[in-house]
């Protein structure tokens, strides 16, 4: 084996600058990346030293001794606290109070306050689709695939509001030409180019038990995306922030990708927030039982945040309230809403989210210098958590919603949030719909769409739909 810790490596003339990355990188310990130097021409050199001068290895070894070496994890242990929220309106009281947030909302909406912002740069891994998801065709008849329902939920809005809806996406360096050339082939589905901006997150390196970077290529370091809590610097390094203040944004819907009953920049959201003079507000569903893997709303020492399913101990998660509800029941359908300047303040002196760890498999070079990917974990991952924001908002909004209505994720192949109970969630969604506009129809199980061109909720299906409207066979309505 080559002493990389003495070695000059050989780089090409004038290229003091390659030097000092390569001495800077063996000082960090992490000189064994040049293992393969020799064999690399001199753009994979370039790449490598490229992929090196990004990576912050003072983090990378303050990551190593915090979690790997001295054994410690993100779990929030501590004093835990349920958080309170705002319950689904049943009297006469809390239907009136939405509907006035509703009229705030759709106030803001038509002023050209609000952008929607999409965070699409996850890997989806376990759904073992090849690309990015947002590419997944999920509609029960038409098959559209996520990009395009969040994209004509979007364009509905605009239409409806009589204003352009700027919207953001967030992509990672392993999705983003892919999810741009889409849209572009797609002429955008109909949102103009101008009112969209892509942009990546940053990438972040995983480490092996001994804190070393893990090749995946004799060029290449493994890295991954650095959670959805980059998006509140990608927000800011992009650019985007800026472009939403040049627009008069002030206000930002934040959701993922894989669900598709998001209720896109739901007005009546918009209007609790505003009217509270939130920061940052979060939506939540009740739990269906104890053992569900959603992360709940929650307050450790008093700080608001996510505590994740496999946090809760046994006796938290079973825990029950004098009615017999879920002590822990908040559960988090990671939509939200960001101040334009609460984003700003996030990033003053750099992102101050905590870090999180996962132990995964990382696919990494064998004896040979050829790619295996591996069956056990070997490695360590890093992520940042958007909801870690929550406990620097002054004020927030906790609303509890209709899981039916709106929450319905695609992150397995197969079983619970996968693509089939996506189709039958949004089916089920059009039923309901037209059984509140008093459609008659006989259609059993054959499949039911309504394009969010043709109406956003059953409100605005019952105002489109002629009275004597039937159905009798499978249906798109667009
Ligand atoms: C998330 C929440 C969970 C629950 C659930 C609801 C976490 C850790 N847990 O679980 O509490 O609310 O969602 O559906 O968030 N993404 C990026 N960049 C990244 C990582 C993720 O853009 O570096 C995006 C990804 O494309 C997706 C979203 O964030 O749109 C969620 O990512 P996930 O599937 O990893 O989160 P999940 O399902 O573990």
């Amino acid at each position: 084996m080559m002493a990389w810790g003495t070695t000059q490596l050989i780089v090409t003339a004038g290229d003091t600058e390659q030097q000092k990355v390569i001495d800077h990188v063996r000082e960090a310990g992490q000189g064994h990346v040049f293992k393969y130097w020799e064999e690399l021409n001199e753009s994979s050199r370039a790449s490598l030293l490229n992929q090196l001068q990004q990576v912050d290895l003072t983090l990378m070894a303050a990551l190593h001794e915090k979690f790997i070496k001295s054994g410690h994890d993100s779990q929030k242990k501590g004093d835990l606290k349920p958080a309170d929220f705002i319950n689904l309106p049943t009297t006469e009281q809390q239907q009136a109070a939405y509907h006035q947030a509703k009229k705030v909302g759709e106030e803001a909406l038509r002023a050209g306050r609000v952008a929607a912002f999409l965070v699409a740069g996850g890997q989806g891994t376990r759904l073992g689709f090849n690309g990015p998801k947002g590419k997944f065709p999920v509609s029960p008849v038409k098959n559209k695939t996520l990009f395009q329902l969040h994209a004509e939920k979007i364009l509905a809005l605009s239409r409806k509001y009589d204003v352009a809806i700027p919207w953001y996406i967030m992509t990672s360096e392993t999705n983003h030409e892919e999810s741009v050339e889409f849209f572009e082939s797609n002429s955008y589905f109909g949102l103009g180019a101008g009112n969209m901006m892509f942009f990546r997150q940053e990438m972040i390196p995983a480490l092996s038990p001994h804190g070393k970077l893990i090749l995946d290529a004799k060029d290449h370091i493994f890295r991954n995306p650095n959670g959805h809590g980059g998006s509140l610097s990608a927000l800011k390094n992009s650019g985007a922030l800026d472009d939403m203040k040049g627009r008069g944004v002030d206000i930002i819907f934040y959701f993922q990708v894989d669900n598709v009953l998001v209720k896109m920049c739901d007005p009546v959201f918009l209007g609790y927030h505003i009217q509270e003079d939130a920061e940052m507000s979060a939506k939540v569903v009740v739990k269906t039982e104890p053992a569900e893997k959603v992360g709940v709303l929650g307050c450790v020492d008093s700080r608001l945040g996510v505590i994740e399913y496999s946090d809760l101990s046994e006796t938290q998660m079973q825990a029950r309230n004098a009615d017999g509800s879920l002590k822990f029941q908040a559960g988090n359908i990671a939509i939200h809403i960001l101040n334009v300047d609460f984003v700003e303040k996030e990033n003053e002196g750099g992102l101050r989210l905590p870090w999180h760890v996962a132990h995964k498999k990382i696919p990494c070079l064998d004896e040979t210098g050829s790619v295996v990917e591996q069956d056990q974990t070997n490695g360590y991952k890093f992520e940042t958590f958007v909801f870690d924001a929550l406990g620097d908002a002054k004020r927030t909004v906790i609303l509890e919603v209709d899981r039916a209505e709106e929450f319905s994720p695609v992150k397995n192949k197969e079983g619970v949030d996968s693509p089939e109970t996506a189709r039958r969630d949004l089916g089920n969604q059009f039923r309901r719909w037209l059984e509140a506009a008093g459609v008659a129809w006989s259609v059993g199980k054959d499949a039911i769409e309504i394009s969010p061109l043709f109406a956003l909720d059953a409100e605005d299906l019952k105002e489109k739909l002629p009275s004597d409207f039937q159905i009798s066979t499978g249906v798109y309505l667009a």
